[in-house]
């Protein structure tokens, strides 16, 4: 791969990084007019094809615009990552035509927010032991069961929803369902009270005898375990650029903050320029994995084990660069309304989420002994 971004994607992503400084606001309710600014520019449906509506832009440098926006709002770079990537592509790799037509469009152009629902409470990491049933009946199917954890729960207007024809068939019986937001039967429970991503509401969602037409299967029965899988695959490199931004947003406040100590006399030691040197290498580290398996992706080649690298590493060097920013910023750094306790409490979710970072591992490792 080349080392470098294109003109192009250098100039989209100064774009991207002044969209974000100026028009990305940081408060701390659901942020609905980031998504609508983003929305204007364009940025709900950045790599879906013009002829759906979207941008037909490169998923590298989609993958920029997540970092940037994550770099300022993480929970709002989330909400974006989650509706592209895990909310639109099932419809555009998966969709039948007629099902694109009915709602590409709209979730290209931020009309409706898209979310995906395959968690449940016995069904975390290993998904395919997930008990949400889905019954033929005439015409469609009836789906009983509660997912858990689910991104923009209860704000988003279309979720893709994983069920099982017959469990005790396995993997093979999973099925993924397009099932829209005033389906009688589809109940949003209250938004969790999370330790950070505060911003992003996160719910239960429970199926009551929900019935779905055929009309909105989304693949053939039984496909739903890869279809989630191939999701998650990129879904998992918009993670790990919002990891990115994070930890970049943490060590680059850091500079500032020890660069204006230095200026009013105080000597920076030799354990804080360890401390950040190793931070800023990592960095770099992580922005290679990151951008390396968003071209990967964008080849069309399988980026499972790319993109498990860099949403594992990405993650946990945000983790890592909150953690020593806030020691290498001292207590002030722990007040509750202060830039890196954010970042700290923020920065966890991600290392869990579409997939914790033990199974991006055993992700990887599969792929290395296949
Ligand atoms: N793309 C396409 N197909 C895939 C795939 C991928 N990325 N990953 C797996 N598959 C296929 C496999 O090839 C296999 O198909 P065959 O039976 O035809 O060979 C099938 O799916 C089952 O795969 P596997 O045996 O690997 O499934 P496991 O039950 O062992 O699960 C893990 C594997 C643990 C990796 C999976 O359950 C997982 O990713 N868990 C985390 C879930 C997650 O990220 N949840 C977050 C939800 S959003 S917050």
């Amino acid at each position: 791969m080349a080392f470098t971004l294109t003109e192009e994607q250098l100039k989209k992503q100064q774009e991207f990084q002044h969209f974000a400084d100026a028009e990305i606001d940081k408060g701390d309710h659901f942020p609905q007019e980031n998504l609508n600014i983003a929305a204007k520019h364009g940025y709900m449906g950045y790599p879906i094809p013009a002829e759906w509506g979207g941008q037909g832009q490169d998923f590298l440098s989609y993958i920029l615009l997540i970092e940037e926006i994550s770099r300022v709002c993480s929970s709002t770079g989330a909400i974006i990552a989650v509706h592209t990537s895990v909310g639109s592509f099932p419809l555009l790799y998966f969709g039948t035509d007629e099902q694109k037509k009915r709602y590409l469009p709209a979730l290209a152009c931020g009309k409706m927010l898209g979310a995906f629902a395959l968690t449940e409470a016995d069904a975390g990491s290993d998904a395919a032991a997930l008990s949400t049933t889905a019954t033929p009946v005439d015409g469609g199917y009836r789906l009983n069961g509660c997912k858990i954890f689910i991104t923009s729960g209860g704000q988003a207007d279309l979720y893709t929803v994983f069920a099982t024809l017959d469990k005790a068939k396995g993997v093979n019986s999973i099925t993924a369902f397009l099932i829209e937001k005033d389906t009688p039967g589809l109940i949003p429970g209250k938004p969790e009270k999370k330790m950070g991503l505060n911003r992003s509401n996160t719910t239960e969602l429970m199926l009551e005898d929900l019935f779905v037409p055929v009309s909105n299967r989304l693949g053939e029965e039984g496909e739903g375990f890869k279809i989630a899988m191939s999701l998650l695959d990129g879904g998992r490199i918009g993670i790990a650029a919002q990891g990115l931004g994070m930890a970049r947003a943490a060590i680059e406040y850091t500079v500032n903050y020890l660069k204006a100590e230095a200026r009013a006399g105080k000597k920076v030691d030799q354990g804080v320029s360890f401390s950040l040197a190793d931070l800023a290498t990592r960095l770099e580290a992580a922005r290679l994995l990151v951008y390396r398996a968003a071209e990967v992706k964008e080849s069309g080649a399988r980026c499972s084990k790319e993109a498990s690298m860099a949403k594992m590493y990405a993650t946990d060097l945000a983790m890592e660069a909150a953690t020593k920013c806030i020691d290498l910023c001292g207590l002030t750094a722990m007040r509750d309304d202060h830039p890196l306790t954010r970042y700290f409490r923020d920065a966890k979710a991600p290392q869990i989420y579409e997939g914790s970072n033990q199974i991006q591992r055993i992700v990887i490792a599969r792929q290395l002994l296949k």
